[in-house]
């Protein structure tokens, strides 16, 4: 495709060199549809990936990053999950486990809708889905309309947030809840390690791992933890992916939660546009913000903690998602301004580190290369970077983006960075992270968020960056 580029390319030249760098990844990943997070370690569709994707494409192609999103959500299930894994029929079986032939979605997940002529994963990833959509929306409205872009996205996206807080409310509490730790995006946190003890791993010679291949495994998840992966994900799907049967793993997460919120915000702004009525998503991003505070919320830990739904009790170790709720703008200020006190604390660094690790630099469990143990994260940033804007800590803010900028292009936009020194760690020409860096370039030419219709700010702080699903 040769559509002209539709943001402005930088000029000053460091800025220039990481621009073409970002371009370069995100124009040798996509595959006409849309893109993989990296050739050789992910090489199919991945639900979040896409979402952050799009986030950072449309400043190259507005409808590539359509697109992306529509190929993702043409997956969807019947009962409304997006999946999280959307397998390219191109790609060998043998390049990535577990392969289609596992998660066998168009037999196994027959009786929920899935597609019969697409394979995908059972399992979902935190909905970010609404938020791209929107941004992508935002982005050139005019094409977006042309297109019918938001009429085609909007009951997929309506029918995804439905199955989250509907047959997804594992514990009745008002949360979604995640049935297996590669659904929370943060597949290796210390915070798993507890739920996961009760889950009897499969034996590891029934199984290949594709991943060794690509990866050093000092990097990737031990043994032990991918038994236990496969073990739930083969229980699910011998209970053909319902969500009713017994299920020796269900966790209310943080950070998939405050998506959930965030998108929910952006699901209302997509419904208003063509003049829907935005209230019933606004309550339900009310009622979620209300159950997230009750149920997750850790005043002495000073952030939100997982909550694990087999004893019904917090989870103690403390990981990135517990601040990654500083993006709902419903959040009591005092919890706001306690979440960025703990991020600027001794356990994440903010302002003193390049990067916020993804776990407590001072837990048990700290590890600064084995993914989501600690490396540090350009999605897990960006999303703070956002929050931070939309309550009014611009300074804290500015502080993060440069140091991301510098370390998306240094580290030749690898997957995660050792959050103290940000040397490279995981796969490199990782796709968000090329397309993250690319979005926070181009964020201060980004046209001004849209004022009428949004709820109002929960930040009442002077300088608040006015209230916007995004
Ligand atoms: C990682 O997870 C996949 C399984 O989904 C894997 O390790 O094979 C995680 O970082 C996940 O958050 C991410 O979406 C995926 C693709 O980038 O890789």
């Amino acid at each position: 495709m040769t559509e002209p580029l539709t943001a402005p390319v930088p000029t000053a030249a460091t800025d220039l060199t990481l621009w073409r760098g970002a371009a370069r990844v995100l124009l040798q990943n996509w595959r006409g549809d849309s893109t993989v997070p990296s050739p050789g370690l992910y090489p199919h569709q991945w639900s979040w990936d896409s979402a952050f994707i799009a986030i950072g494409l449309r400043h190259l192609s507005v409808r590539r990053a359509q697109r992306e999103l529509e190929t993702l959500t043409l997956a969807q299930w019947g009962d409304g999950r997006i999946p999280h894994i959307v397998f390219d029929p191109a790609v060998p079986l043998a390049a990535y486990f577990p392969s289609p032939d596992f998660w066998r979605s168009s037999r196994a997940g027959a009786a929920l809708g899935a597609p019969r002529h697409i394979e995908t994963s059972g399992i979902v990833q935190p909905p970010v889905h609404a938020l791209a959509t929107w941004l992508v929306h935002r982005f050139d409205p005019a094409l977006s309309r042309r297109r019918g872009f938001l009429e085609r996205l909007r009951p997929r996206l309506a029918a995804w947030h439905d199955y989250l807080t509907g047959q997804r409310d594992l514990g009745g509490g008002g949360l979604t809840a995640v049935v297996h730790p590669r659904e929370a995006g943060m597949d290796n946190s210390p915070a798993w390690d507890g739920p996961l003890s009760r889950v009897e791993p499969v034996p590891a010679a029934s199984y290949r791992r594709a991943d060794l291949d690509h990866g050093a495994s000092a990097e990737r998840p031990t043994d032990l933890d991918y038994g236990r992966y496969v073990r739930l994900a083969t229980d699910y799907r011998d209970a053909g992916y319902l969500d009713t049967a017994p299920l020796s793993f269900a966790v209310e997460d943080p950070c998939v939660n405050a998506l959930l919120i965030a998108s929910e915000h952006a699901l209302a702004d997509i419904t208003a546009e063509p003049g829907g009525d935005r209230a019933p998503h606004e309550r339900r991003a009310a009622r979620l913000t209300d159950a997230l505070v009750t149920r997750l919320w850790s005043p002495e830990e000073g952030m939100f903690l997982n909550r694990d739904l087999g004893p019904d009790r917090l989870v103690p170790a403390r990981s990135a998602a517990g601040l990654v709720p500083l993006l709902v703008p419903g959040l009591p200020a005092h919890v706001a301004d306690t979440l960025v006190r703990t991020a600027k604390g001794a356990s994440f660094g903010l302002g003193t580190l390049p990067l916020v690790p993804s776990y407590d630099l001072r837990g048990p469990d700290f590890d600064p290369s084995r993914y989501w143990r600690g490396p540090a994260w350009f999605n897990i940033n960006w999303l703070l970077e956002r929050g931070l804007r939309l309550h009014g800590y611009t300074g804290e803010a500015d502080g993060l983006r440069a140091p991301m900028l510098r370390e998306a292009g240094a580290s030749g936009f690898a997957e995660y960075v050792d959050p103290c020194t940000a040397e490279a760690r995981g796969t490199r020409s990782f796709d968000w992270t090329a397309a993250l860096g690319l979005d926070l370039l181009a964020a201060p030419s980004l046209p001004a968020p849209r004022g009428g219709g949004d709820p109002a700010p929960a930040a009442t702080r002077p300088g608040a960056r006015e209230r916007t699903a995004v």
